[in-house]
């Protein structure tokens, strides 16, 4: 095997789902547009970081010295089938995005990282440098890991993978070892629109951009204050997050359940009992959610929305 074929074969070992490479070259003038185009139209909201460190965002080579390739995986986050809900429960219940039903992913992930990272050193037979990358790092992982053959990206803006869907966790290993580029897949939306028509606020505008002042998601998760008025009865019961232009995409029907049994799931947080969230404590969220997503929310904005959503159940 070559020295791809053996990083490949150890990551889907580590419990990755998808592996491929593209090389650290920066992105091309049309992405980058696109996403220049979206921070000044003010679509990034209020996500200040968003605008900092877009040279490294738009160019791997700018976030590790001597960058050659970028090793991009994905982790299936698709959670297996819901059982039928016990028709004794009345109390209101708030819904959690799928993602936010497994343990944080943000550690989980770095760990596989790290040791895929290791793995590679040891058999390089050079010095080689790395970057490892889940979320958090200034690096456009949606755009990097089309290029390298993953997926192509969506009219809900997600990458979708024609085997596995969207509900793929992504993470890069930027790296100063060579490696042979993979190529990007051809597949694309055709005349699909049913993300558009689910989204409930128009997020997902008709245009192609994507507004995130008002996606649920974005609401629920990274803004802080009240919410603005006229958005706040589209929120619904969204306690955290927001799957509907995910769950409407006909690549997610069949796509296969998360089969990494080290990524915990927690099947009773898809809905959460809203009341109960208003009278917890700082203590009881702190031990309820010591591992999850919500935790970097704060109980203070969980009540927020949980109060949203009981004003519109
Ligand atoms: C900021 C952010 C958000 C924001 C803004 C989302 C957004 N669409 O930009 C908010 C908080 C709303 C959000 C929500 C969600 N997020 Co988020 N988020 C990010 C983050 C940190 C940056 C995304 C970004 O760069 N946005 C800027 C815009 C311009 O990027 P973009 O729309 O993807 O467009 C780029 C390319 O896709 C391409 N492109 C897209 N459309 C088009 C069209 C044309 C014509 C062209 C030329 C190019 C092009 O050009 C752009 C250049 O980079 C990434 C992690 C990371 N470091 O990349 C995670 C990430 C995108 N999020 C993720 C997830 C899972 C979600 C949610 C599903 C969570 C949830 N259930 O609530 C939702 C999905 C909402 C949605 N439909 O996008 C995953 C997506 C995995 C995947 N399979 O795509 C990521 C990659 C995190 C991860 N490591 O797994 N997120
Ligand atoms: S996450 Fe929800 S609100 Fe945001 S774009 Fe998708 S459907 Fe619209
Ligand atoms: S719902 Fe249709 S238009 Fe939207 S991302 Fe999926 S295939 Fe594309």
């Amino acid at each position: 095997m070559t020295l791809a074929q053996d990083i490949k074969h150890k990551a889907l070992q580590l419990g990755f789902d998808l592996v491929a490479i593209t090389d650290a070259s920066p992105l091309d003038s049309e992405q980058f547009e696109f996403f220049t185009d979206w921070l000044s139209l003010g679509y990034a909201a209020r996500m200040d970081y968003m605008r900092n460190n877009l040279d490294k965002r738009t160019s791997p080579a700018k976030l590790l010295d001597s960058a050659q390739s970028v090793i991009c995986l994905a982790l299936n986050y698709t959670p297996p089938p819901r059982g039928e809900s016990s028709p004794d429960v009345t109390a209101p219940m708030g819904k959690v995005a799928n993602y936010a039903q497994y343990e944080d992913y943000h550690p989980f992930v770095k760990k596989q990282l790290r040791q895929l990272t290791d793995f590679i050193s040891s058999i390089a037979g050079v010095d080689v440098e790395f970057k490892i990358c889940v979320d958090s790092a200034p690096l456009a992982e949606r755009a990097l890991t089309a290029r390298a053959g993953l997926g192509f990206i969506g009219k809900n803006h997600m990458l979708i993978n024609p085997r596995f869907g969207s509900q793929l966790l992504l993470a890069e290993i930027v790296t100063t070892l060579s490696l042979p580029p993979d190529k990007p897949i051809e597949t694309g939306c055709a005349n699909c629109n049913k993300c558009l028509a689910a989204c409930p606020t128009g997020a997902l505008r008709p245009d192609g951009q994507f507004d995130a002042n008002k996606c649920i998601s974005y609401l629920t998760i990274e803004y802080k204050g009240d919410f603005p008025p006229d958005l706040s009865p589209k929120i619904g019961n969204h306690l955290f997050g927001c799957d509907e232009c995910v769950l409407a995409c006909p690549y997610n029907a069949d796509a296969p359940v998360c089969k990494n049994k080290d990524f915990r799931f927690f099947p009773d947080r898809a809905e959460l009992n809203l009341r109960r969230i208003l009278d917890m404590t700082e203590d009881d969220f702190e031990t309820e959610f010591a591992d999850s997503p919500f935790l970097r929310l704060g109980l203070e904005r969980l009540k927020r929305n949980a109060q949203t959503c009981l004003n519109n159940l």
